[in-house]
C-alpha cells in the first residue's frame, strides 16, 4: 500500500499556530510518512479549538502530543524449523500515559517500521480517549511475516520477542493485544512467556486472552462489532438503517469477519471480502460459515472461499472498492481506499463508509466523500470497540470476574453510541456539523489534553 507523499497541511494556511508546528514534526521524524499522515489529519482539524483554549497552545499541548513518552526498538533472534536463525526487529512506542497505561495492538507484518508503529500509537491516543475508559495509547510490533510459518515458529518467535518487552509492560505500566498478525494464539505464546519470566499471573497485562484463563468474551467481535455499529448509529441520524443495506467489505481477518457477523444480523446483505492476493464478490451474500472455516480455521486465502463457493468469483490483485454498494467498510489496513476508489464510491450511490481498519482511506479520498456528502466513520471512532472491549477485559481481570456474552455485548453497544453522540455533538459544536473527523479529533484530543494540563509538565 503507498502512503500519502509529505506535503504542507492543506487549508492551515490561515492558521499560523499549526503549520510551523507541523513542519517541526516533518524534520523531526523524517522519512515516517504514516507518522505525518496521522498528524497532519488530526492538526489540520485542530483550528477551532486552539482558537477556544489558548491554553493547550501556551501550554504547548501539541509539541508534547506528538512525541511519544518512549519509544523502544529491540532485536528479536528466533530460530526456524530447519534451525536457520533469523533476526527481526521489535517496536514499542509508549505514546501517551495520561488517562492511564499505554494501551494498544501488536503488529505482526513485513511491512512493519517506526513510522508505522508511530502512526498506529499517535491514533490510539485519540482512539482510547473516545472510548471513555481509563486507557493512554501505545503500540508495538514487529516486521516478522508469519505467513507460512508452524506453529513452532510463531511460538518461538512471540517468546524471543516476550523475552525483551517483558520488562517494559505491566497491567498498570503497558498492556499490548492483537493487531494485524496477531490474534489469540500470539497472545496465548506472549502471555505464557510474560507469566514464565515474571512468576506473575498477571492476567490484565495482555488482552484478547484465551475465554479459559482470563479473557472476555466479545473481544474476538468486538473491533467488527462495534464498527457496524457505528455505522447503524450515523445511518439512524440521518433516518435510515442498515436493514436491506449492500455493504462491501475490504479484508478477510479478524475485524471483517466480525464486522461481516454484524451486518448481517441487522438484515444487509456483504457482497465483497478480500486479502492481500485480490476479493470475492458473492451477490448471494458472504456465507461466514465458509469464510471463517477457511481464514480463521485453515489460515488460508480467500481465493479458496470462490473455488468452494459457485456463487462466488474471485478477482485477483484488484481492490473491492469497484463493487457497487450502499455502504463500504474498510478492515484491511492503511491507504487501501485511494481518490479514485472514493469517485467509484460515489459514483455508485455509497451512502456511509466507517473505517474498521487504522487510517484505510487517503486523505483525498476522504475529502471526495466528504464533499459528496457521505457520512463517513475515521477509524479512531469507528473500530474504538476493540480497545474499549480490551478495556472491558481488563476491569473484569481486575475484579476477578467474568461477564456474559449478551450484558458485555450491551456495554459494547453504549460505549459504541457514546462515541458516535460526542463526535457528532462535538462536530457541531465547533462548526462543522455531520463532520465526524472533526468531532472525533476534538474529543478525543480535548480529553488528552485537559488532563495533560491537570497533571503538570511531564
Ligand atoms: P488480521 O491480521 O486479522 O487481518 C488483516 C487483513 O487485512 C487480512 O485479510 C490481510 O490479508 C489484510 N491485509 C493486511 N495487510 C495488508 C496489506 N498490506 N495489503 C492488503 N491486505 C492486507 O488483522 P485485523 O483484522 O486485526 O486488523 C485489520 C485492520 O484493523 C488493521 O488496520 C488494524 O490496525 C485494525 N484494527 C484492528 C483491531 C483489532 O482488534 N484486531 C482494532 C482496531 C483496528 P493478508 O492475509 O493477505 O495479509
Ligand atoms: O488498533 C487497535 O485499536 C487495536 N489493534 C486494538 C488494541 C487493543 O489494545 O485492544
Amino acid at each position: 500500500m503507498q502512503a500519502t507523499p509529505d506535503s504542507a497541511v492543506p487549508h492551515a494556511a490561515e492558521n499560523r499556530v499549526i503549520e510551523p508546528l507541523y513542519a517541526e514534526i516533518l524534520r523531526r521524524n523524517q522519512g515516517e510518512k504514516e507518522f505525518h499522515q496521522a498528524v497532519r489529519e488530526v492538526l489540520e482539524t485542530l483550528g477551532p479549538v486552539l482558537a477556544q483554549r489558548p491554553e493547550f497552545v501556551d501550554a504547548r499541548i501539541i509539541e508534547r502530543i506528538c512525541e511519544p513518552e518512549r519509544q523502544l526498538i529491540f532485536r528479536v533472534p528466533w530460530s526456524d524449523d530447519s534451525g536457520d536463525i533469523h533476526v527481526n526487529r521489535g517496536f514499542r512506542v509508549e505514546f501517551s500515559s495520561t488517562l492511564g497505561p499505554y494501551k494498544g495492538g501488536l503488529r505482526f507484518h513485513p511491512s512493519v517500521n517506526l513510522g508505522i508503529v508511530k502512526f498506529l500509537g499517535f491514533e490510539q491516543i485519540f482512539k482510547n480517549a473516545l472510548t471513555g475508559m481509563p486507557i493512554g495509547g501505545g503500540k508495538g510490533g514487529s516486521d516478522f511475516d508469519p505467513k507460512g510459518r508452524s506453529d513452532a515458529e510463531i511460538m518461538r518467535f512471540c517468546q524471543s520477542f516476550m523475552t525483551e518487552l517483558h520488562r517494559h509492560l505491566g497491567e498498570y505500566t503497558d498492556v499490548p493485544a492483537g493487531d494485524i498478525g496477531v490474534g489469540g494464539r500470539e497472545i496465548g505464546y506472549l502471555f505464557g512467556q510474560y507469566k514464565r519470566i515474571t512468576n506473575r499471573f498477571e492476567s490484565g497485562v495482555l488482552t484478547g486472552k484465551g475465554l479459559g484463563w482470563g479473557g472476555a468474551l466479545v473481544r474476538t467481535e468486538a473491533t467488527g462489532y462495534g464498527c457496524v455499529m457505528f455505522t447503524a448509529e450515523m445511518l439512524r441520524s440521518r433516518g435510515e438503517s442498515l436493514d436491506g443495506q449492500r455493504i462491501a467489505v475490504s479484508g478477510s481477518g479478524n475485524v471483517a469477519i466480525y464486522a461481516i457477523e454484524k451486518a448481517q444480523q441487522l438484515g444487509a446483505t456483504v457482497v465483497t471480502c478480500s486479502d492481500s492476493d485480490g476479493y470475492v464478490v458473492d451477490e448471494k451474500g458472504i456465507d461466514l460459515a465458509l469464510l471463517k472455516e477457511i481464514k480463521e480455521a485453515g489460515r488460508g486465502r480467500v481465493a479458496e472461499y470462490a473455488e468452494r463457493r459457485a456463487e462466488a468469483v474471485f478477482v485477483p490483485g484488484a481492490g473491492v472498492w469497484d463493487v457497487p454498494c450502499d455502504v463500504a467498510l474498510p478492515c484491511a489496513t492503511q491507504n487501501e481506499l485511494h481518490e479514485a476508489d472514493a469517485l467509484t464510491l460515489v459514483r455508485n450511490g455509497v451512502k456511509a463508509v466507517a473505517e474498521g481498519a487504522n487510517m484505510p482511506t487517503t486523505p483525498e479520498a476522504v475529502r471526495v466523500l466528504q464533499e459528496a456528502g457521505v457520512a463517513f466513520a475515521p477509524g479512531k471512532a469507528a473500530n474504538a470497540g476493540g480497545v474499549a472491549t480490551s478495556a472491558l477485559e481488563m476491569q473484569q481481570n481486575a475484579s476477578r470476574d467474568s461477564w456474559t456474552f449478551a450484558h458485555t455485548e450491551e456495554r459494547l453497544a453504549e460505549i459504541m453510541r457514546h462515541i458516535h453522540d460526542s463526535c457528532y455533538t462535538t462536530a457541531e459544536r465547533y462548526g462543522s456539523p455531520g463532520n465526524y473527523v472533526v468531532g472525533a479529533n476534538i474529543a478525543g484530543f480535548e480529553l488528552v489534553a485537559d488532563a495533560m494540563l491537570a497533571q503538570g509538565l511531564i
